[in-house]
């Protein structure tokens, strides 16, 4: 993609509604719009790596054979008047009505469809366990919305949904959960804390908030430094293990605000190993039993042919959110750097430009075609602007590598950059290595 081409509405100035960085850089590159209070439209910047994140989050769904599907966002009343949350969720829930006066809803969440879906197809044992998902806009008339894409009113979730015969085995599938959870965060860069965490309108007695650390964070959070020491990349994919890694995790003291007790935190954690600080929940998985299935009358037969209500559980990542949450936690000293995983770009070519001088703009082009011949997601700032603008807008957008055409260009070796280091001269074959994801 060519800079000058880009729909990259780049500002200067610091929006003055904007009150942390995240939501800063975001308006300043230009990857977010609002259109009202807490309501965005996504820009091609911020929508490629909100879609990339998505990706990453479907494809960690999969991998624990979660079956994706899609719901509507606009939802009838009545399966909510079933379940009784239909009073209980209260003036977040934007409620509207169709043309013949039916009372509708915008979907702040699906744990009701879901059910009526599931209840009218599956009756017996013999189909479970099953475990859908969907990645879906969510609406909730937020009192406050704020910070940007971190609290508004519409966001991009994925919520998956889990249905089995007994608690045992619904247990399973949050451990199933858990893990793709911890896989998930950290192939987008973050290293996110499992909290036991309290239900909310979601319901049920056993939960857990993923939280990253991050100053601006909404979440209070009181742990025992030690939950970092456990590395999750030593579990295996099979039911004990599985089991042992929710144990091994929950052993280690890890809340939220409403689970602390100073009490309890003096007892069970060293003073030296205290944590008390601040993070943002990026996802919140539950496990509710019969919460909805019961009222709504989600039955199937037992091995005995005795009916009973289908155990549930629902998990739910801020895939938006998510956007914002990785910025908090990557940008320092006004200079933002992508995980790899995700940048919007693998690597912006970055020419020193002038009239007099078209000899690097026709270098960067012909390295520009190259790369693009082997798949890699290139950025070519074309744009005719002085060298000391031109880094400071990338230290913004963020692209981790850049290739630096200017005065240090060498016949055989080009400048190659990676944010926050040293650039060095490299021949093009290493930089094609150094690229390769
Ligand atoms: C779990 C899936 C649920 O809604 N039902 C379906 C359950 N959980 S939750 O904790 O309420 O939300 C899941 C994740 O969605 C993100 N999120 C938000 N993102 C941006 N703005 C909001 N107003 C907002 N509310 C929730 C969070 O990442 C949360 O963990």
């Amino acid at each position: 993609m060519l800079l000058s081409k880009l729909f990259i509405p780049i500002t200067k100035d610091l929006p003055t509604e904007a009150k942390i960085k995240s939501h800063q850089l975001m308006i300043m590159t230009g990857m977010i719009k609002q259109s009202s209070a807490g309501i965005y439209s996504w820009l091609p910047l911020g929508f490629k790596v909100m879609k990339k994140i998505e990706k990453i989050v479907r494809e960690e769904q999969n991998f624990i054979g979660a079956q994706e599907m899609l719901m509507p966002t606009i939802q009838s009343s009545e399966i909510w008047k079933e379940s009784g949350r239909y009073d209980d969720y209260g003036e977040e829930m934007l409620r509207i009505k169709d043309r013949q006066g039916r009372e509708m809803l915008y979907g702040p969440t699906n744990e009701e469809l879901i059910t009526d879906i599931f209840r009218s197809s599956v009756k017996s044992y013999k189909s479970l366990p099953q475990l859908l998902y969907h990645i879906q806009w969510k609406f909730r008339d937020e009192i406050r919305p704020r910070f940007g894409v971190m609290r508004c009113k519409e966001f991009y979730m994925k919520d998956a949904y889990s249905f089995d015969l007994s608690e045992e085995d619904a247990k399973k599938s949050y451990n199933k959960m858990f893990y793709s959870y911890l896989k998930t965060f950290e192939r987008l860069g973050l290293k996110a804390i499992p909290m036991a965490a309290d239900t909310g309108p979601i319901g049920g007695d056993l939960s857990h908030e993923f939280v990253i650390l991050a100053e601006t964070g909404e979440s209070q959070i009181y742990a025992d430094k030690n939950i970092f020491e456990i590395n999750s990349n030593k579990y295996n994919f099979d039911d004990q293990s599985l089991n042992k890694m929710r144990d091994d995790f929950t052993k280690i003291y890890a809340v939220t605000d409403e689970k602390f007790s100073e009490a309890e935190f003096n007892k069970k954690v060293k003073k030296e190993n205290q944590m008390k600080t601040k993070g943002i929940e990026v996802g919140h998985i539950f496990y509710f039993s019969d919460k909805y299935s019961k009222p709504m009358n989600c039955l199937i037969d037992d091995k005995n042919g005795k009916k009973t209500s289908v155990k549930m559980g629902s998990y739910g990542i801020g895939v938006s959110r998510l956007v914002g949450a990785t910025i908090e936690a990557n940008y320092n000293n006004n200079v933002m750097k992508w995980p790899k995983s995700i940048s919007p770009f693998d690597v912006v070519i970055i020419p020193s430009i002038s009239k007099n001088n078209k000899e690097n703009l026709e270098k960067a082009e012909k390295i520009y075609k190259e790369l693009k011949k082997q798949n890699i997601d290139v950025l070519l700032d074309d744009v005719d602007e002085n060298m000391s603008n031109k880094f400071k807008k990338h230290d913004l957008i963020g692209v981790p590598y850049q290739i630096i055409i200017g005065s240090k260009s060498e016949k055989d070796k080009i400048e190659f950059k990676e944010l926050n280091s040293k650039s060095e001269m490299l021949s093009f074959e290493k930089i094609k290595l150094k690229l390769k994801i």
